[in-house]
């Protein structure tokens, strides 16, 4: 496979600075020779960049950084459609306000290509407030509500060509939802699968039930890994840590699983923090899981199935 390396130094959504590092430290870490040890091909385009931001003012008096957001999200819709041309594009964050961009360039060469995108959104948030319903007005906080096309985004981020259907998105690792987001993401099909979800009956039925769903109607896969929705313990660098997470093992398996089912087109690796990790243990940790996404094994498998 061909994977194409993308850079995004964006920290502007999240409320603390350090995920401009983010590309670097994968970068340090080896993703492109784990990548390469697998017999994929790479390219690393480098980082990219946000040039003119235009004035903007919005009601919402907490709302943080909106012109900056405003450009990536225009950029990156540009960027995630052309990079999604050929092979496999991996987003290395940089903050998850940049899915509101690679959301939508995806879907818009998903349909071109006849097929649905559907969505795996792995996260402790759901990260579905709207401009007005935010009270953090941190924007990592927004990406899933704009790509699905709620309302409220209109005259300040850019027209949607093609809004993901809500029910081709599937939440795995939820455990912190503010009231807000919980009455919303209520009205619309988005499965949410929180960490209680997980613990009863285990994370590998709920992501075999999703992959049937994507394999049934011909669709192409778009993961998005926020750092967070791993456990603390394991994944320190992200400033939004929350208790009880996935562990390491329920993390692979979820990686091992996407890659034998060969739906995954494309991968956010989002929120890393570099100025909080603990000597690159996180780092090293979103490399050896895009590692198991891209095929790496203990053992050889008899059979190729999820
Ligand atoms: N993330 N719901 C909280 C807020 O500030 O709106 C947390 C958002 C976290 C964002 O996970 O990328
Ligand atoms: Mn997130
Ligand atoms: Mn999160
Ligand atoms: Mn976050």
């Amino acid at each position: 496979m061909h994977c194409r390396l993308i850079g995004i130094p964006l920290q502007d959504g999240a409320s603390r600075l350090g995920c401009e590092m983010g590309p670097s430290a994968l970068r340090v870490a080896g993703i492109r020779t784990a990548l390469e040890e697998l017999g994929h091909d790479v390219t690393d385009i480098g980082n990219i960049v946000i040039d003119d931001v235009s004035e903007m003012r919005h009601p919402n008096p907490a709302l943080r950084n909106l012109p900056q957001i405003v450009a990536w999200t225009k950029l990156l819709s540009e960027v995630a459609y052309r990079e999604s041309s050929n092979g496999m594009p991996i987003f290395m964050g940089g903050d998850h306000a940049l899915s509101a961009g690679t959301v939508p360039g995806v879907a818009r060469r998903a349909a071109e290509q006849g097929r649905p995108l559907f969505v795996l959104w792995l996260d402790a948030h759901t990260d579905f407030h709207s401009l007005d319903s935010t009270t953090s007005g941190n924007l990592h906080g927004l990406p899933v509500a704009y790509y699905t096309g709620r309302a409220g985004f209109d005259g300040y981020f850019p027209p949607l060509t093609h809004p993901v259907d809500p029910a081709k998105v599937c939440m795995i690792g939820i455990r912190s939802v503010d009231t807000a987001e919980r009455e919303a993401i209520k009205q619309t099909g988005v499965t949410v699968h929180d960490m209680r979800t997980i613990d009863e009956h285990g994370v590998a039925v709920l992501l075999r039930r999703f992959l049937e769903q994507v394999d049934a109607a011909n669709g192409l896969l778009h993961v998005s890994l926020d750092v967070d929705f791993l456990d603390p313990s394991i994944a320190p660098a992200v400033g939004t840590t929350v208790p009880g997470g996935a562990t390491f093992r329920e993390a692979h398996l979820v990686m091992e699983m996407l890659h034998d089912s060969g739906l995954v087109s494309s991968l956010d690796l989002v929120e890393l923090n570099p100025f909080l990790d603990e000597r690159g243990r996180t780092a090293t940790l979103l490399v050896d899981l895009t590692a198991s996404l891209m095929g790496r094994t203990v053992m050889d498998r008899p059979t190729r199935s999820y």
